[in-house]
């Protein structure tokens, strides 16, 4: 029986998701649109399948056709990020960190990761996080413009003498210096007279990697994790690269048995479609024009008097100071835009004075709506209807104008049409 006969909950809530995607602008940095094939793969018969362990050496039987998937997967992803060794398959972007960690770390080892509100992430060494627990955990943060302080990281690292340094971070609009990185954990290796690895966690600019448009972390780096789902465009889930052979064995026995059991095929298989896509040279079109877009948004918004962190972005995000420039926080800023079909999240800025469930930031990100096919001057008139709707939260026929303008726009920006 079919999912709308025999479960008409579930199939009304999708429904409604799919009608909510193709009516809403989509600003979340780490969202985007898989397209038919990656989603195609991602809901087939592989889902049935259990796989536990790697191809050809598996503790199943039956696995002739996964063992196909994943070896497929794996040669796509190293060719993608000119890497060695990869696997494809950590269930998402915290499992990857987990074993990354799990691979190279013990119990009690230290972390330098970037602060959460400097724009790193919960798995860097946050203190409700498994990487905070396990481990000890001491960050860096930014400079008063809104840069990574790489003097910083380098002083607290020749202090603290982490055993591995985290590059990589959620909501960071800038490129990130890999090399910087790279040679500060060299002086820490020598200075502690044993290894300080370097790990870099590139989930939100792995598009842009794949695509030559923010500069390749496995050139420095000991280990590079990443979701699939964010400027890649897969299925949501996780990969771990190096060109490391003793670390690759380490972190494929950390993946399984270590952390996880059996590997979900059918989302292997998905990034697998998805690794296809971005090697083909309509990909390079594609992360250059999320770029375009990002910047094109910033000085929109920048002409109409927001403030954003660093002053503006390299990448697909921005963070903007929406406390500052409007003074309204990140969270009313998100229920107001989302009353106008426009999708964000409050973000925290640095030094932020609201709580983190308020905060005075919004980060916006251009991935998904390029991927429906905005450019340039669509991410000008997404700036100036947030500037509408935020400057006129309390007229309900203003924002009600807005928001059947958005919906109109939509129109022409078709997902999953037949
Ligand atoms: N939740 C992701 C993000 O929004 O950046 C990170 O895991």
């Amino acid at each position: 029986m079919n999912l709308k006969n025999f479960d008409s909950e579930i199939s009304n809530a999708i429904d409604k998701e799919l009608e909510r995607q193709r009516t809403h602008i989509e600003l979340i940095a780490s969202e985007n649109f898989a397209s038919r094939a990656v989603m195609e793969a991602q809901g087939s018969v592989l889902t049935n399948k259990y796989a536990e362990g790697y191809s050809g050496k598996r503790y199943y039987g039956g696995c002739e056709n996964v063992d196909v998937v994943e070896t497929i997967a794996i040669e796509r992803l190293c060719q993608l990020f000119n890497a060695k060794f990869a696997n494809v398959q950590p269930h998402s972007g915290a499992s990857a960190n987990l074993a990354a960690y799990n691979a190279i770390l013990l119990p009690g080892d230290k972390i330098l990761g970037m602060s959460l509100d400097a724009g790193g992430h919960l798995t860097h060494g946050y203190k409700v996080n498994f990487s905070g627990k396990i481990y000890q955990a001491v960050n860096y943060g930014l400079t008063a413009d809104g840069f990574i302080d790489y003097d910083k990281v380098e002083e607290i690292a020749l202090n603290e003498l982490p055993n591995v340094i985290v590059a990589g971070a959620s909501a960071y609009p800038r490129i990130i210096d890999f090399k910087r990185f790279r040679e500060i954990a060299d002086k820490v290796t020598q200075k502690a007279g044993r290894q300080c690895f370097f790990m870099v966690d590139m989930a939100h600019i792995a598009g842009l990697v794949a695509a030559g448009l923010h500069p390749n972390p496995i050139e420095y780096a000991d280990i590079v994790t990443s979701t699939t789902h964010k400027t890649l465009r897969g299925p949501r889930g996780g990969i771990i690269l190096t060109n490391d052979e003793a670390l690759a064995k380490k972190i494929n026995s950390s993946v399984f048995p270590g952390c996880q059991g059996g590997p979900l095929m059918h989302v292997i298989a998905a990034k697998a479609v998805a690794f296809k896509e971005a090697l083909d040279p309509s990909f390079k079109v594609y992360a250059k024009q999320i770029v375009a877009n990002c910047q094109a948004l910033a000085n929109e918004l920048k002409k109409l008097g927001y403030k954003l962190v660093s002053n503006g972005t390299d990448n697909h995000l921005i963070l903007v100071d929406i406390y500052g420039s409007v003074g309204v926080t990140g969270k009313k800023a998100e229920s107001i835009l989302h009353a106008v079909n426009i999708t964000t999240n409050k973000n925290a800025i640095p030094g932020d004075t609201q709580k983190p469930t308020v905060t005075s930031g919004l980060r916006l990100g251009t991935a998904a709506m390029t991927t429906r096919g905005f450019k340039e001057a669509e991410m000008v008139k997404v700036a100036n209807w947030i500037d509408r709707a935020l400057r006129n939260k309390d007229n309900e026929e203003e924002l009600a104008k807005i928001q059947a303008e958005v919906v109109e726009l939509m129109k022409k920006h078709p997902y999953l049409a037949d």
